[in-house]
């Protein structure tokens, strides 16, 4: 124990890359769930930005990162500061970017390279390291790479710890309910891992491997118990990659939450093949809004990135009815930048599907192959850059596209967000569920001016018109109006 407590360690937090609407989305669950390991080990966490290392690195002794493959760049930048200035800190790095490419991490950099969850490995790791005859740094071989135990059973899993003031300060943006103003606090939550699909595009399997495992349902229902009570949080967002595979055990866990009378609001993710009678279910357990990837206007293509899921339009918005009726928002996923598009595939077909669809949100990417997926075996050597600080999958498509260039990529994802909000089927699907849940009129005045604020629909004069024009739902015409 004494290792222990001489060993400090602080979670080296990268923050997201320029969105602003991330600024204060909740916590990094795996900082969270490091945090619930090393509690339980007998080390103490702390988490530090960028801007605030220097003044922590005298106090502590081993850092710790994580990476998406566009933070990666910034991660090495960090940890090179860190070693070019200051002798003896021990550097660990996991996370998705280095689960898929171990070898990415160089030789110099870091000490361990943790591929997969950290709950396996990490206080062996770090008991480990806080031998001092342990040292490897540059001139040594390289970092040791950790691997994970696969498949291993969440449910004995430490709990993630978390900070009350993270929790407090967080807010889920977007169309939400509750409204972001009318949030309290907010957290993430992990109920199960894995999924058992394989869609072309997702890394996720690179960290989980390729099968769905569930935590009890005893733990799940103390962990949003505790984050209602002890950390005040009225909303959550589930991490899990696709909430529903496991019908009995989500209708459980639903049955389970909608006895908590003043239990939080949630919103997830799932497919578009939920089965449609968990929807009530979930919406008494508290879920207020669904993610649905919906990717592409082209059924084949739906096929060809392993989504068959999906169906047609009318089958996609019998679901995203049925989730309307019983008071669950629908965010619709999508993607464009595949290289095989054309302007007029864009601009008619796919903005016809958009402005059909009768999602409430529409989020759209573009398209961009992650190390570790089976589309980076198909496209990484079609790219148009390897600098991992464009795969934010906002700022270009990554795959060179002969017909289409990045600007005007841009342009055409611009006009497709434009055209979603502005059509008729958006007004018609926004006014059916505020007349039948008007209690959500507050989560979608906040909706229409977070779109302006955050320029995600630009063309503003345009915009403007039709919603004074009452094209567009009167509370954007409210918000456009003022400002
Ligand atoms: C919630 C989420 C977000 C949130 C929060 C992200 C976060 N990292 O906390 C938000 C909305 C901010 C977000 C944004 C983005 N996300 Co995201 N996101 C997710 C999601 C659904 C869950 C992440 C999560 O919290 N998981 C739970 C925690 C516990 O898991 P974890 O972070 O992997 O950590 C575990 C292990 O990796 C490991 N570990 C991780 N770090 C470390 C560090 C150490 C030292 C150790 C020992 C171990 C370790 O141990 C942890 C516990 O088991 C995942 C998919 C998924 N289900 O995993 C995608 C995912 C991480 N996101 C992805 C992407 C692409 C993005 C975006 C780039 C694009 C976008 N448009 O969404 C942006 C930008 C983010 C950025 N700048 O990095 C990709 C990343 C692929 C890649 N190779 O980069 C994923 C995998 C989904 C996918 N499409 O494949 N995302
Ligand atoms: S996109 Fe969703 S369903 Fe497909 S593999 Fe990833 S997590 Fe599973």
């Amino acid at each position: 124990m004494s290792g222990r407590a001489a060993m400090s360690c602080a979670w080296v937090d990268p923050g997201w890359t320029g969105n602003p609407a991330l600024a204060d989305y909740p916590a990094s669950m795996a900082c969270d769930s490091v945090r619930g390991c090393l509690a339980q080990a007998g080390y103490s966490l702390d988490t530090v930005t960028p801007a605030a290392l220097e003044a922590v690195l005298p106090k502590v002794s081993t850092l710790l990162f994580s990476a998406t493959t566009c933070q990666w760049p910034t991660v090495c930048e960090i940890a090179a500061r860190v070693r070019d200035h200051h002798e003896g800190h021990r550097l660990i790095v996991g996370g998705v970017h280095v689960s898929a490419i171990p070898d990415d991490a160089g030789s110099d950099l870091f000490d361990r390279v943790v591929v997969g969850e950290a709950e396996t490995v990490i206080s062996d790791l770090l008991d480990d390291l806080s031998d001092s005859s342990v040292r490897s740094r540059r001139g040594s071989t390289g970092p040791r790479v950790v691997r994970s135990t696969r498949g291993a059973d969440p449910e004995v899993f430490p709990r993630p710890v978390r900070r009350t003031e993270d929790v407090r300060g967080a807010r889920l943006r977007g169309l939400m309910f509750p409204a972001p103003s009318k949030q309290f606090g907010a957290a993430a939550l992990l109920l199960s891992r894995g999924c058992n699909h394989s869609c072309s595009f997702c890394a996720s399997h690179v960290v989980w491997g390729p099968r769905l495992r569930r935590r009890g349902i005893e733990g799940t229902i103390t962990e949003v118990g505790s984050l209602t009570n002890d950390f005040g949080a009225n909303v959550l967002v589930l991490v899990d990659q696709a909430l529903g595979e496991d019908v009995q055990w989500t209708r459980e866990v639903c049955t389970r939450l909608s006895a908590h009378e003043r239990g939080p609001r949630w919103y997830c993710m799932s497919r578009p093949d939920i089965d449609r009678s968990l929807l009530s279910d979930m919406a008494r357990g508290g879920c207020t809004k669904i993610g649905v990837g919906v990717e592409t206007a082209d059924a084949e293509w739906r096929h060809v990135l392993g989504r068959p899921d999906g169906g047609e339009l009318e089958q996609l918005n019998e679901l995203f009815r049925a989730c309307n009726e019983v008071g669950i928002l629908v965010k619709a996923y999508f993607i464009v930048g595949f290289p095989w598009e054309t302007q007029r595939y864009l601009l008619e077909t796919t903005r016809r599907f958009l402005d059909a669809l009768e999602a409430n949100e529409l989020k759209i990417t573009f398209f961009t192959p992650f190390p570790g997926t089976l589309d980076w075996k198909r496209y990484s050597n079609q790219l148009l850059t390897r600098d991992w600080r464009y795969f934010d999958t906002e700022c270009i498509p990554v795959v060179r596209n002969p017909r289409i260039d990045p600007d005007e990529y841009r342009a055409i994802r611009e006009e497709l967000l434009r055209s979603f909000y502005a059509s008729p089927t958006y007004t018609r699907t926004w006014r059916r569920f505020v007349s039948r849940f008007p209690e959500y009129q507050p989560s979608w005045d906040e909706f229409a001016g977070f779109l302006l604020n955050h320029r995600q629909v630009s063309g503003q004069e345009e915009w403007v018109r039709h919603c004074r024009q009452g094209r567009a739902p009167h509370a954007i015409a409210a918000v456009a109006a003022m400002g």
